[in-house]
């Protein structure tokens, strides 16, 4: 499915591009001044480090604003379907969506089933003893599959270790997500191949891989962008203060997806944040946008705008997509130590699936025979799956040995031989 496709081209980013004037959309009049100023900087530093191959100044199309009132019951809530998938107007974001086709529509849904459908089955393949972790999704696949269909290929995504449905839309193979969490390998693709970086476990460090990433995308004059995901909790890091910080001043082409999921292992988000998250942007003189996270059109309608923004050179925004882990933080959690089942009952009316569902239904853009080859094609992924990971051969344990010094080092040579000897005590048991 080509969602993205739908949506016009833009010119080229160049070095003397808007960079400040057009960022009014998250700013008062009393704080524009000084944004201003800060941005004229940015410019300035932006233009002199350019490489003089790049584009000349194109005139900007006309954008929306970014608004941060929604339509819905929550004014802060960017919203296109409702929790029961009634279609509401947003006259600034409905012309992100407004050129899908009905197959696009089901391209969706099917992204979501089939990413939902991986997911219960890695969870199920920890459960038996087949990964010896899983991070589950469950519950984000609107926010993951409308962000993910934003990108173009040649845009470059920093997840975090949850983002499965984002690997789906970068046609990153699900089966070589698993490798890391059976302890095969270190990763199990090549970034590169997909524009998909590896998964990050370190709390919110990707922001400032990705920020890199971008101001180098500058210095190559090329039109891409740039996605970082993060979560509610990787929001108090230091690293995404830094990152915000370095994008903003050098008007870096990043979005700054926040999965707002409503927890940080045990810990809730107002032990995060006493502000709304997208309202963070501000202080760093972006727009930030809040968007409900359960609703896949209004996700990749808003994702689509703020990575338009940064191919066109008005530099990053924040977009926290309001959304709720429905299981537990991984397989190693048990959430009902911590959250009540009325909060997780309250969500599930919300559920992304079953609210695209409802739409399409509704709208007739999909009938019955289109769910029933769906629910076959999501028993033949779940076998697959389940195949291919009891299938991944153990990879020697000297290997490990092997990577960490370029040119060896005593200290870990110590450590091979200690493991040596460990092995070889289990040679008794094993001749017995
Ligand atoms: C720098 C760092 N600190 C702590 C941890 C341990 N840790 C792993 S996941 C997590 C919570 C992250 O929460 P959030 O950012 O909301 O993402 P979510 O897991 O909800 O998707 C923490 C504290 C870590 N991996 N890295
Ligand atoms: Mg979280």
């Amino acid at each position: 499915m080509t969602v993205e496709s739908t949506a016009a081209r833009k010119p080229r980013r160049s070095a003397g591009s808007k960079t400040g004037t057009t960022r009014t959309t998250d700013q008062s009049a009393a704080d524009a001044p000084a944004v201003d100023a800060q941005a004229t900087a940015a410019k300035r530093v932006t233009a002199k480090r350019a490489p003089a191959k790049r584009a000349p100044a194109k005139k900007q199309a006309a954008k929306p604003a970014a608004k941060r009132t929604g339509t819905g019951a929550d004014p802060d809530l960017v919203q296109l379907l409702t929790p029961e998938g009634r279609r509401v107007e947003n006259a600034d974001y409905d012309p992100y969506v407004s050129a899908l086709t009905s197959e696009d529509l089901r391209g969706l849904y099917r992204d979501m089933v089939l990413t939902r459908r991986f997911d219960a089955e890695a969870t199920a393949l920890q459960r038996q003893g087949e990964l010896g972790l899983w991070a589950s999704l469950l519950g984000q696949e609107a926010a993951q599959i409308g962000s993910g269909r934003a990108t173009r290929p040649d845009d470059y995504v920093f997840p975090t270790y949850r983002e499965h449905g984002v690997a789906w839309c970068r046609d990153v193979d699900p089966t070589n997500l698993l490798g890391m969490f059976r302890g095969v390998n270190n990763g199990g693709w090549d970034p590169n191949s997909n524009n998909f970086h590896l998964y990050t476990i370190v709390i919110g460090s990707q922001t400032l891989h990705a920020t890199g990433y971008a101001m180098g995308v500058v210095k190559d004059g090329a039109d891409s962008a740039v996605i970082a995901y993060f979560g509610d909790g990787a929001s108090s890091q230091g690293d995404v203060a830094e990152s915000f910080t370095f994008a903003s001043v050098y008007n870096a082409p990043v979005v700054f997806f926040c999965q707002n999921n409503q927890w940080a292992i045990s810990e809730p988000t107002e032990r995060q944040t006493r502000v709304p998250l997208y309202q963070r942007a501000q202080g760093y003189g972006f727009p930030g946008v809040r968007v409900d996270g359960n609703d896949v059109l209004a996700v990749l309608a808003v994702t689509k705008w703020a990575l338009e923004r940064a191919r066109h050179g008005e530099g990053p925004t924040l977009v926290e997509a309001f959304t709720y882990r429905m299981g537990d933080h991984t397989t190693s959690d048990d959430a009902s130590r911590y959250r009540h089942d009325d909060e997780r009952a309250a969500w599930e009316a919300k559920d992304p699936i079953a609210r695209l569902r409802a739409y399409l239904e509704a709208s007739n853009h999909a009938n019955e025979g289109f769910f029933a080859e769906l629910e076959a094609e999501s028993e033949a992924l779940g076998r697959r799956v389940r195949e291919v990971v009891r299938a991944m051969p153990d990879p020697d344990p000297f290997a490990m040995f092997e990577h960490t010094y370029a040119d060896g080092h005593a200290l870990v040579d110590e450590e091979r031989a200690q493991f040596a000897a460990y092995q070889a005590s289990f040679a008794d048991v094993e001749g017995a």
